[in-house]
């Protein structure tokens, strides 16, 4: 005997977890022309937990066999690599907060080229000297080319900043000066005076920014980072601040995070921290809303998804 075909379910049938659907989700499924269901009778889930592989592993292992869609919340899918499998179409968050958290980044460059969080925190500099530069006409490193990179371009534009993409592939990026590969990150470091990172957390970027990048960086440099903490190493970060070694960080995340109370980056006065706040809960909602809105119609009039993930490069 042959296997038991699996049931279909109609591309209108959309399940959600985990839990039960919140009002503005059940909104935004109708809004798109589709229908909550329960999981064992839909043919799309909408996984709007931002760190729960175990969860949705359990419903794939239940219903799995007719679930041909599954939309994550959040752009990067870290948490979720192990759950991911070629058996359906994987979409996610990407450039869905893009806007926010390109802002962000930009608010972290601006403190930092104009040296807010030293004056905030070392009152007597003002009798030292003064200190700050302009982002106007800065060197600018982008890593990652993605929908916050595209965002930030459009934000910096009107600085007139040499901006420098790093990203995988080589063809130029939209509104960058200068795009260069992985390869090239050492040879841009040089002579940047801002680095923001807003690439995606994989095994390849994992402690992209070290001990040995951070001796590449100018004295005066400043380092963001809105993406993933583990994008950093912590502790050659919290020496080469000590040192001197660059200017400064602006980090909206971080490894740990969230940051202990009493972890020593906190005491550093050329460090700005904020809590993963790029995109808040009040800020992402609306965005997200439209994003599965715009993703169901999608799906029900057959056209491409948008923010698909690419399973094998696991983002
Ligand atoms: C995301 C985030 O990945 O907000 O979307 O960190």
């Amino acid at each position: 005997m042959g296997a038991a075909a699996v049931q279909r379910f109609p591309v209108d049938a959309v399940a959600v977890g985990p839990g039960d659907a919140p009002d503005w989700l059940v909104q935004s499924v109708r809004d798109g022309g589709a229908t909550v269901v329960p999981p064992g009778q839909a043919d799309a889930l909408l996984w709007i937990h931002p760190d729960d592989p175990g969860g949705l592993a359990a419903v794939l292992r239940s219903h799995g066999g007719h679930l041909r869609w599954v939309q994550l919340p959040w752009a990067g899918v870290e948490p979720y690599v192990g759950v991911l499998d070629r058996e359906r179409i994987w979409t996610c968050g990407k450039g869905v907060y893009a806007e926010p958290v390109a802002e962000l980044a930009l608010t972290l460059v601006l403190a930092g080229l104009r040296g807010l969080p030293t004056y905030l925190h070392d009152a007597p500099l003002v009798e030292r000297g003064t200190i700050g530069r302009n982002l106007r006409g800065a060197d600018v490193v982008v890593v990652g080319a993605g929908g916050i990179t595209d965002a930030f371009l459009r934000m910096v534009a009107p600085f007139d900043a040499i901006t420098t993409v790093v990203r995988r592939r080589s063809e130029p990026h939209p509104g960058a000066r200068r795009t260069v590969t992985l390869d090239g990150l050492d040879d841009a470091l040089r002579d940047a005076d801002v680095v923001v990172v807003a690439c995606a957390l994989t095994p390849a970027t994992t402690g992209l920014f070290d001990a040995r990048r951070f001796a590449r960086m100018q004295q005066h440099a400043w380092l963001v980072n809105v993406a993933r903490g583990a994008l950093v190493v912590t502790d050659d970060l919290l020496e080469a601040l000590r040192a001197g070694t660059i200017g400064g960080a602006g980090l909206d995340v971080t490894d740990p995070e969230p940051l202990p109370p009493d972890h020593p980056l906190w005491a550093e006065t050329n460090c700005v921290i904020t809590p993963h706040v790029g995109n808040t809960a009040d800020m992402g909602r609306p965005l997200l809303a439209e994003r599965i809105r715009s993703n169901v119609a999608r799906r029900i009039a057959g056209a491409p998804l948008l923010g698909p993930v690419d399973v094998d490069a696991g983002y």
